[in-house]
């Protein structure tokens, strides 16, 4: 299976991620990205691509105008009012409070963002570029003919929706990718997301309609962030009704119980038939991740992406979260050598 990587994502090297109440560094960091780009070479995964620029016209089938101005301009913004800080989102509209756009820095920092521990700084603009041209590349390499591909994403991109950045995203990459299969012909694609956190950003682009199938196995979001969304009540509205899954588990998650969502998410995927399978990716299901609570094992990956195999479907695998960085590489090739068999 070919990797698609661009070192541009080094210019994404946030230094706070308010967490806890202090600033720490960042979970998401440039190390998760050269662990992952080392096991493959190692493992000898296959060949390792750089990315081809699509340009700002995918992004915009997803995202407001507004919204990528907003992400391109507002490190110059924040430094231009002297902040001595990153650009982190303070200030939010709350219950019976207006839902406009306001002028400041400030304002608009809430108004495109739906949590506070993700920053902005010098370089985030162009990493995420670069993190969307990397899925966009994969997914050309699969609309072309190949089985699969690795988009080596960084930044992640599942909890970024239309107009919102957190989560550590910033473009929605899975979603871009998909609507581009779309556009290119497909009838239907479906994005099943793995990773421990719900995948809000995607949930939300699609939820009205039918042409992308979510699905999303992660911990209750009574519990765990994204909070707000991500219950399993939530079906898809409109056009959309019946076309987004979420299943939800508690603390302590095994794999001989986490798989079985997985069999029920690959049964609606096979009744729906999709023209392609988009997995985002994420390995923070591992039992010792710093932030999550599964328990799965560097061996259960093997076993899961042996699964998808099963399904038969061209695939592209969109790098989310993870962030035991000893363990990240061995885990998301796991999951790539499993599919391979
Ligand atoms: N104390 C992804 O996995 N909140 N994002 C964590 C930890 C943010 C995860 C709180 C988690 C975001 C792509
Ligand atoms: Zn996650």
């Amino acid at each position: 299976m070919k990797t698609v990587y661009s070192p541009l994502h080094h210019r994404r090297t946030a230094v706070s991620e308010l967490d806890g109440g202090v600033l720490i560094p960042p979970h998401e960091n440039p190390n998760r990205a050269e662990t992952i780009l080392a096991r493959v070479k190692d493992q000898q995964l296959g060949e390792v691509l750089p990315p081809e620029s699509h340009g700002l016209a995918p992004i915009r089938r997803i995202h407001s105008d507004r919204y990528i101005e907003f992400l391109e301009h507002c490190w110059r913004d924040w430094q231009a009012e002297g902040k001595p800080g990153e650009a982190i989102p303070a200030v939010w509209s709350g219950r019976g409070m207006r839902e406009r756009l306001p002028k400041d820095i400030d304002g608009r920092l809430g108004f495109y963002s739906f949590a506070a521990e993700t920053s902005i700084t010098d370089g985030t603009w162009e990493a995420a570029r670069a993190a969307v041209d990397v899925a966009l590349t994969a997914q050309a390499l699969v609309a072309g003919g190949e089985r699969a591909a690795f988009a080596l994403c960084r930044p992640p991109g599942h909890h970024a929706a239309e107009e919102l950045f957190g989560g550590y995203c910033f473009f929605n990459n899975a979603g871009i990718a998909a609507q581009a299969f779309l556009d290119q012909g497909a009838k239907r694609v479906a994005i099943l997301d793995v990773d421990f956190h719900h995948g809000n950003g995607t949930q939300s682009i699609f939820y009205q309609r039918s042409d992308v199938l979510t699905l999303s196995l992660h911990g209750d979001p009574d519990l765990v962030f994204p909070h707000f969304l991500g219950f399993e009540d939530e079906t898809g509205e409109g056009d959309g009704e019946g076309y987004n899954l979420n299943i939800t588990y508690p603390p302590n998650t095994p794999f001989e119980v986490w798989r079985e969502g997985l069999e029920t998410a690959c049964q609606r995927i096979v009744d729906y038939a999709p023209d392609a399978l988009i997995i985002a990716l994420g390995v923070d299901t591992f039992e010792e991740d710093p932030i999550s609570f599964f328990k799965l094992k560097s061996s259960d990956y093997l076993t899961l992406g042996q699964r998808l195999a099963e399904l038969g479907l061209p695939t592209l695998f969109t790098m989310e979260g993870g962030y035991d960085v000893d363990a990240i590489g061995v885990n998301v090739v796991n999951v790539l050598k499993g599919f391979e068999g």
